[in-house]
């Protein structure tokens, strides 16, 4: 038994001495020290060996076991140090190289443009407020005036989710929301993604931004709205910006106007950009439709409003005097880089 468990061990510290890599290290444990492993049947077979004799046999199977296990331990820290060094040698570090550039993203000219126009209302005192995309069609059509068998329903035709349930044509819905709260007086804009079912072109696409607006509190006049609106589009174009107001028809605003302002690029005379007239139409406006109102909960004899919608993709093709609208919405980072 003694030799047996001597030539167990010399050939086990043989093979440690021999392996070259951190599994064959592990091979070697299982062969001697594992469940079938040598050394272990050297234990299984104890019930041979005559009793007095048992206590001996046994410790010099642990000693056995102890000096393979130490062995083993040693190797391994060896061979990992020799392989971290290796590694060292391989993966030589330049640090001179100069490092990777941080790739750092911007606002969509969409967002540049949503900001300021925010930025310009909520320093006349407005609040920003968001709805959802998805909407009722009593919110989105009905509550602005805009029965089913109304032709601007055609107009702004839109995704039905099903009969009752549409994706917003406009950002109203989210005023008739507030207006429903009851709280008065209003002034409040309402940004976000709008959708149209609109085939693609230069200046529509099915999926498009707007700002919407609304003021309502007693005394509200058309002359408020005429100075608001003058005031935002000096802001927006320059000092020297005028407005002009053209009659309209919307079914949520009564009366109605389009707003242009005067070419930012002649200054009024005409130019390519203005097409000749020295106007460019950025807006639509009005006061809001007495009915609307009755139909949000608010009494038409005691308050009155105006409304505005502008859209945002407009503001931003005039302001960086982009000339098709399918660019904001290719994600060509050469393009939106510019901005
Ligand atoms: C309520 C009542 C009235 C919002 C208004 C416009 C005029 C308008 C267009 C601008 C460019 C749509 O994106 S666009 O194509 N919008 O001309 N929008 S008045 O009127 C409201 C809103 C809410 C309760």
């Amino acid at each position: 038994m003694k030799e047996q468990l001597e030539k167990i061990k010399a050939e086990a510290l043989a093979q440690i001495e021999l392996a070259d890599a951190l599994e064959k290290l592990n091979d070697i444990r299982v062969a001697y020290l594992g469940k079938k492993g040598q050394l272990t049947s050297v234990l299984k077979s104890m019930k041979d060996v005559a009793p007095e004799d048992r206590p001996k046999v046994g410790q010099m199977v642990n000693e056995a076991r102890e000096l393979i296990e130490a062995k083993l331990e040693e190797t391994k820290n060896t061979l990992a140090r020799k392989a971290r060094e290796e590694q060292m040698k391989n993966e030589v570090i330049d640090v001179t190289l100069p490092s990777r550039k941080a790739n750092i993203g911007h606002s969509h000219p969409n967002m540049i443009a949503q900001k300021e126009v925010e930025r310009i209302f909520v320093g006349m005192g407005y609040e920003v407020v968001e709805g959802p995309e998805v909407e009722y069609d009593e919110y989105n059509f009905e509550k602005l005036n805009i029965p089913a068998n109304h032709p601007a329903k055609d107009e702004q035709d839109t995704f039905y989710i099903n009969k009752e349930i549409v994706l917003r044509t406009q950002t109203s819905p989210v005023q008739a929301r507030v207006m429903e709260q009851g709280k008065l007086p209003i002034r409040m804009i309402a940004p976000g993604r709008v959708f149209r079912s609109d085939e693609v072109d230069a200046t529509h696409s099915p999926s498009f931004h707007q700002i919407e607006g609304l003021v309502i509190d007693k005394h509200i006049t058309f002359a408020d709205l005429k100075g608001t609106l003058a005031e935002f589009a000096k802001e927006l174009f320059g000092e020297d910006t005028k407005v002009n107001f053209r009659p309209h028809h919307f079914p949520f605003t009564e009366p109605s106007a389009e707003v242009d302002v005067s070419c930012f690029k002649c200054g009024g005379k005409g130019c390519r950009f203005c097409k000749g007239s020295g106007w460019i139409e950025i807006l639509g406006c009005g006061m809001v439709h007495p009915h609307v109102l009755e139909m949000c909960g608010i009494d038409p004899e005691a308050y009155t409003g105006f409304a505005f919608g502008v859209g945002l993709e407009r503001i931003a093709l005039l302001k960086y005097e982009i000339d098709d609208m399918r660019l904001l919405y290719e994600n060509d980072i050469r393009f939106l880089r510019q901005f």
